[in-house]
């Protein structure tokens, strides 16, 4: 059963967010008319913000072998921000039939290699989907990852071979449609509450065609489809925590005998640079120092214009500034302090 909720507007005005995939205490349900209200949000298990989804298991990293090209180091970003909101992910490289084989094994080899289960598949031609479904089953999961790199097109994909699975479907009698047969597929996006699914640009790139986080039933689990982008923000890391989110730096840091080492090839440490991330970790490690050092230069300087003015609802609600006295400098400095 479905419900259209509002939120409480206690809820709103504490700041608590509703995602996909919370469980929610919904109240005054109106059953003829099918609405209610979200009254409070469970504690989660998990949150991830880019795409915003609680409680789910993992994520489902997808990128394109080839349009869009397979980037590395995007791909990390992406790693490095799911490791950071603690959830396992599995990288799956779909577009498999653009590529030759090697290109593929290659590109496989090199994610398992950072520490990751990688899948290679093809929502066009089927492969790997099987795999895929494995993964999937009994578990709660989001797809994330570039627009246009086909995360709707596999759900699809996984959806069509189940439903041509079952003997007792219209579409197994008339064949399964594929990507190229598209008539099929519209009337299939119709009658199986199929992902709607997009073009792509001249460049190759995708042209954001899911534009909501949706919960769906695949291949007997739940699966979030979700927009794709291509940057997500690492807003939440600091340095010290960037380094337990590559697993080649946890692996060899276990036996760096520095406390609060940074990893960085410093002399001594035991993390060197024989690893095929390391420039990345380098490249992302600067980033977030250089946000971190912004943030810090930033509420300094707020505390100081805090410090010197104050704000002073008049009559009206208009808000005017007064100078704030600085009482320190008025106050004596004790004896006490004076002796130490
Ligand atoms: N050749 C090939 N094309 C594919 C494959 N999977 C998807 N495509 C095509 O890639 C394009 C984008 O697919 P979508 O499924 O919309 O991609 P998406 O990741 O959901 O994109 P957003 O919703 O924008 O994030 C479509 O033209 C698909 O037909 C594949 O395995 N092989
Ligand atoms: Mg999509
Ligand atoms: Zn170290």
């Amino acid at each position: 059963t479905e419900l259209l909720c509002t939120v409480r507007g206690i809820l709103k005005k504490i700041k608590q967010s509703v995602l996909v995939g919370d469980r929610v205490r919904v109240a005054g349900i109106d059953w003829d008319d099918r609405r209610g209200t979200v009254d409070e949000v469970l504690p989660r298990r998990s949150e991830l913000q880019d795409p915003a989804v609680a409680n789910v298991d993992q994520v489902l990293l997808v990128f394109a072998l080839e349009r869009p090209p397979l980037d590395l180091r995007t791909a990390t970003r992406f790693l490095v921000s799911t490791e950071a909101a603690d959830l396992p992910a599995t990288v799956v490289l779909n577009k498999a039939d653009l590529v030759p084989s090697e290109e593929c094994s290659q590109a496989l080899a090199e994610i398992e290699s950072w520490g990751y289960d990688a899948i290679a598949v093809s929502a066009a031609t089927g492969r790997g989907l099987d795999r895929l479904s494995e993964v999937l089953k009994g578990r709660v999961s989001v797809v994330a990852g570039p627009s246009g790199v086909g995360k709707s097109s596999l759900i699809n994909a996984i959806k069509l071979e189940a439903d041509a699975a079952s003997s007792s479907s219209a579409m197994a009698s008339s064949g399964t449609p594929t990507l190229d047969n598209w008539r099929g597929m519209q009337a299939a996006v119709e009658r199986l509450g199929l992902q709607p699914v997009g073009d792509l640009t001249n460049l190759g790139r995708g042209k954001h065609t899911t534009r909501h986080v949706s919960l769906l039933e695949v291949a007997g689990g739940l699966l979030a489809d979700s927009p794709g982008f291509n940057q997500p923000s690492l807003d939440d890391l600091n340095v010290a925590s960037l380094s337990d989110c590559f697993p080649e730096v946890r692996e060899r840091a276990e036996s760096c005998a520095f406390k609060n080492c940074q990893h960085l090839i410093e002399p001594g440490c035991a993390v060197r640079e024989d690893w095929s991330r390391h420039e990345l970790y380098v490249e992302l490690h600067e980033e977030v120092k250089a946000a971190e050092d912004l943030a810090r230069v930033r509420s300094a300087s707020k505390k100081r214009r805090e410090g010197s003015v104050r704000y002073k609802s008049a009559a009206g609600g208009v808000r005017t500034r007064e100078a704030l006295l600085d009482i320190k400098s008025h106050r004596r400095v004790s004896r006490r302090q004076v002796s130490l």
